[in-house]
Parts: structure tokens; sequence; C-alpha cells
């Protein structure tokens, strides 16, 4: 019988890394044989990524409420999981999302201030028991993550997306949240340094992937 696939996820606040580090991931495995799906949230499906648009778009002249807010999360992580993820699952290819439900306790437990068991109540609806079999979670000082998000947007000309309008206040109650889960539950969720030279921050993540991963194939 095909052995279900790995579920890993990339964690970590706003300019840590994670899209960078998702791309060498994602090379660092299929080097392994591993057939590998790269995904995102809030995302990852053409419905889903629409419903991202909602989330991140800033509407200065109506506020996006909060609970509104945790749902269009889980109603994106409901359709990510039915179409992309399941079956990618199902057919033995990893999947390696950047962001998943770590996040919804971060930003919407930790900077929204949501009760982490109204969140545990969606998480168990939607996800009937699935959850990341290793999350990395990138971590470092907020300051440091802002300085490389302004340089990233700065080369891009993008403009801050609405959470990335959010205070300095806002960003560390989430790392907290991130650190909080990370002590939770050490098993599932490694803690990587990011705050070093790109090489030094990759090496950590391949001697943690060796160790983890190890055992699985
Ligand atoms: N959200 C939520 O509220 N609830 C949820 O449940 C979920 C999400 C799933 C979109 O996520 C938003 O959705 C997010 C939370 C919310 N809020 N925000 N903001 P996102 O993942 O798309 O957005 P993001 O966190 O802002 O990602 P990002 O800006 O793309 O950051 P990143 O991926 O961590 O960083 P990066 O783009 O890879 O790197 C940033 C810059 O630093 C770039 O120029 C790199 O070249 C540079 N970099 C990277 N690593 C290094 C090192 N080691 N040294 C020096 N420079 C580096």
């Amino acid at each position: 019988m095909q052995q279900r696939g790995r579920f890993i996820t990339l964690e970590g606040g706003e300019g840590v890394g994670k899209s960078t580090n998702l791309a060498w991931l994602a090379q660092w495995l299929t080097a392994r044989g591993i057939e590998v799906v790269r995904t995102r949230e809030p995302g990852g499906t053409p419905r889903a990524e629409a419903m991202r648009e909602l989330l991140l778009a800033p509407q200065a002249d109506e506020p996006l409420d909060a609970d509104a807010e945790l749902l269009l999360v889980f109603a994106a992580r409901a359709q990510h999981l039915a179409q992309c993820i399941r079956p990618a699952l199902q057919r033995g290819a990893w999947v390696l999302c950047d962001r998943f439900t770590d996040a919804t306790f971060a930003y919407q437990g930790g900077g929204r201030g949501i009760a982490a068991d109204r969140i545990a109540q969606l998480e168990r609806f939607v996800q009937q028991g699935l959850e990341p079999d290793l999350t990395l979670l990138l971590d470092m000082p907020v300051e440091a993550a802002q300085r490389r998000l302004q340089g990233r947007l700065a080369a891009s000309g993008q403009a801050r997306d609405r959470f990335e309008q959010e205070h300095a206040a806002f960003f560390e109650a989430v790392r907290r949240a991130y650190l909080a889960r990370a002590s939770a539950a050490p098993r599932r969720v490694a803690v990587i340094d990011a705050d070093a030279p790109l090489e030094t921050v990759q090496a950590r993540l391949a001697a943690c992937l060796e160790e983890r991963t190890g055992a699985w194939r």
C-alpha cells in the first residue's frame, strides 16, 4: 500500500525568510528523490488564493472583524486541504507549506487576542485530526526581521498588506505565541534561529531535517 506523504510546515513572523528557505527546502528534498508539493497559506488553490486577497487587502473604510478574519482563514484552509494537501499526501507526495494553523494561533490568537480554545475548535472541525509531521519555526527578533522586510519591500516597490501595517507590539505578541506553541509541542516544532546569514540558516535547517526525517524514510 502507498505510504502517506509527510506534511512539513514553515512558520515565523514576517521577514524571517520563510519564502526564501521554502524554495531551498524543496530542492533539498527533491535531491533526495522525494516528490514535493510546495504550497502556502492562506492560499494554495485558486479559490483559497481569492480568500487570501480578501484577508490581505487593506480597506480603511471597513475594518475586517477579527472573527470574520478567523473564519476566512479556516475557510481557505478547508479548501486548501480538500483540493491540494490531502490528495498530495494520499498519493505519497511530501507537502511543504508556507504557514499553516500555528500561524492562526500566532496571529489571530497572539496578535488579535482570540482565545486559543475557540481556534482549537475550528482546527478540529476543519482538520479532522490532520496536523503537520514537522514544523520548522524560523525565529528572530522582530526588529531585525522588520529591517529585512523593509529591504524586500523597497526592492520590489510593493505596498504593505493589512498585516504588514500592524505595529511592533502586534508582532511581538505573534512571536511570543509562536514560541509558546513550540514549547508546548517540542516533538513536532523545531525552532531554528534565523538571525544569521542565509548559508548558516540553511545549514541549521539541513541538520534539523536530517535528524527529524531520518526515521521516516
Ligand atoms: N496569516 C494569518 O493571519 N493567519 C493564518 O492562519 C495564516 C496567515 C496562515 C500572509 O502571510 C499573512 O497571512 C501573514 C500572516 C497572515 N502576515 N503578514 N504579514 P505571508 O507568509 O505571505 O507573509 P509574510 O510573513 O509577510 O511573508 P514574507 O513577507 O514573504 O516573509 P518571509 O517569507 O518570511 O521572508 P522572505 O521574503 O523569504 O525574506 C524577506 C527578505 O529577507 C528578502 O529580501 C530575503 O532575501 C531576505 N532574507 C531572507 N533570509 C535572509 C538571511 N538569512 N539573511 C539576510 N537576508 C535574508
